[in-house]
């Protein structure tokens, strides 16, 4: 059998630091691949590369092999599988994205530490087409890989449109201060059937919820294990809530260790990709860090202002939330305070600052912490609980009540852990349920769970003038 010579191009995009982006264009007659735009900081980028199949049969597998200077490297590949041997650096298929179809494309992404340019790109043994071409920033439009919905009248985000932070609230796309009550998934390795279609139709039209924070582990089998997984599970759920209406609280859940710089390099790269992909969405808030702790406010803080450039870089007008010290308790837990905060906030705009309570362990001086805090700095209450700070035990009804009428005093938004049926105090749902399928009404729902959504479902009003 004769054996067919395909033609594969690859194109490489990558903005770098200072101005300049390295590009190896497609010729004219191949213009098939969709490009996103790189990000860059002060010490390093992030670049796709779309390898390209224009002829018209199907092939099995590519390999691209990227050189960079010296004091340059890869240090995180998706999409992909990354090995280097010195500055050379070899990209395989991921197990699912060998074979490229007839006229069709695959691409995958990586971050450079240093800001060095590829001095050479083979594609399968051949030079990447192209040039390398001086630009004056990135060129090319992000194009967001799914389509945006329209916005549903008469939901959440279809009243209230692109949130803004206005002096310490939270305001809506006609400068009104509004407050978002819904409820955190539970970790989305663990409870995956707990996120069907008929569990997020219960949250929006039965519990009339406005929020659903999308909780994406880093350890304990989350993000570490499968960036590009948990990125593109992240997104479907995001696009989830756009249909129904919900804003996504996009939660990048540190917990142990504490210390968000151990996470530096993959929240650069988590949100570099949700941020590009997301950029058009109004329904989307990211929350870079769950539960800071073991470390300064001034660790959380250079840590936030390393990753939020990233964010804004494609997603300019998002609201993001940063978390706080001694698990996102505003200090307190820490023997801290607010105080810390409010003498040297994250420098940025548009950003809120975690607080996250158990109101069985979090009781009188937390709340009083919480309203004087609110009175110089926008919070978000990302995540409580009804329960113990275990996550289990017996549901505080009156602790529980009186933060939420706090809550609801302040206009502060809020999610409560978790839509889900752990075995557990603070789940909401009767263990067994998610596997039953049935979501709606009362029935499935534990004490916490009955607690949270009679709170949840009472009429939002949101001002539109
Ligand atoms: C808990 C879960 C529990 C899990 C544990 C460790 O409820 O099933 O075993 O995490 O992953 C937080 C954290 C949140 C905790 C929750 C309850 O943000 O991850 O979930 N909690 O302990 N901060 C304070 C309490």
């Amino acid at each position: 059998m004769k054996r067919r010579t395909t033609t594969i191009l690859a194109t490489v995009l990558a903005a770098v630091a200072v101005s300049t982006a390295v590009l190896f264009s497609l010729p004219a007659n191949a213009e098939t691949a969709a490009f996103r735009v790189a990000n860059s900081w002060s010490t390093g980028y992030q670049a796709e590369i779309t390898v390209s199949n224009p002829s018209s049969s199907a092939i099995s597998t590519w390999k691209v092999v990227l050189t960079l200077p010296a004091g340059t490297s890869v240090t995180q590949a998706w999409s992909s599988t990354l090995t280097s041997s010195g500055n050379t650096y070899t990209f395989t298929p991921a197990a699912w994205n060998g074979t490229i179809a007839a006229n069709s494309s695959t691409n995958f992404g990586f971050i450079v530490t240093g800001t060095g340019q590829p001095t050479g790109c083979l594609v399968n043994g051949q030079t990447c087409t192209g040039t390398t071409t001086p630009t004056s920033s990135p060129s090319t439009p992000v194009s967001p890989s799914a389509s945006v919905s329209p916005p549903v009248n008469g939901t959440p985000v279809g009243i209230n449109g692109q949130l803004k932070v206005c002096g310490t609230k939270l305001c809506n796309q006609y400068g009104k201060p509004i407050q978002l009550r819904g409820m955190s998934t539970h970790g989305i390795q663990w409870f995956p059937g707990c996120y069907t279609d008929a569990a997020l139709d219960a949250l929006a039209t039965d519990w009339n919820s406005d929020l659903f924070r999308v909780s994406m582990y880093v350890q304990e089998q989350g993000y570490e294990t499968d960036p590009a997984g948990f990125t593109t599970r992240v997104n479907n759920l995001v696009d989830e809530a756009e249909q129904r209406g919900m804003y996504a609280l996009i939660d990048f859940h540190i917990l142990t260790p504490g210390d968000p710089m151990y996470n530096l390099d993959r929240a650069k790269t988590f949100f570099a990709q949700v941020s590009a992909r997301n950029a058009a969405r109004k329904n989307v808030i990211y929350e870079i860090a769950n539960e800071p702790n073991g470390v300064s406010w001034s660790t959380i803080k250079n840590y936030a202002e390393q990753v939020i450039p990233v964010i804004r870089a494609n997603d300019p007008d998002a609201v993001v939330v940063v978390g706080t010290r001694g698990w996102s308790s505003l200090g307190v837990s820490e023997g801290g305070s607010s105080s810390e905060i409010i003498a040297n906030p994250v420098n940025a705009s548009n950003v809120m600052y975690t607080f996250h309570f158990y109101a069985a362990s979090h009781k009188d001086n937390y709340r009083a912490e919480v309203e004087r805090a609110a009175a110089s700095l926008p919070l978000f209450v990302t995540e409580f609980g009804t329960v113990t700070y275990t996550g289990d035990g017996a549901v505080d009804t009156a602790g529980s009540n009186a933060w939420l009428d706090l809550l609801d005093r302040l206009q502060i938004s809020y999610a409560n852990w978790t839509f889900s049926d752990a075995g557990e105090g603070s789940a909401a749902l009767k263990p067994g349920t998610c596997a039953g399928g049935s979501f709606a009404g009362t029935g499935v729902l534990t004490e916490s769970g009955q607690l949270m959504r009679s709170r949840i479902r009472t009429a939002d009003n949101f001002p539109t003038s």
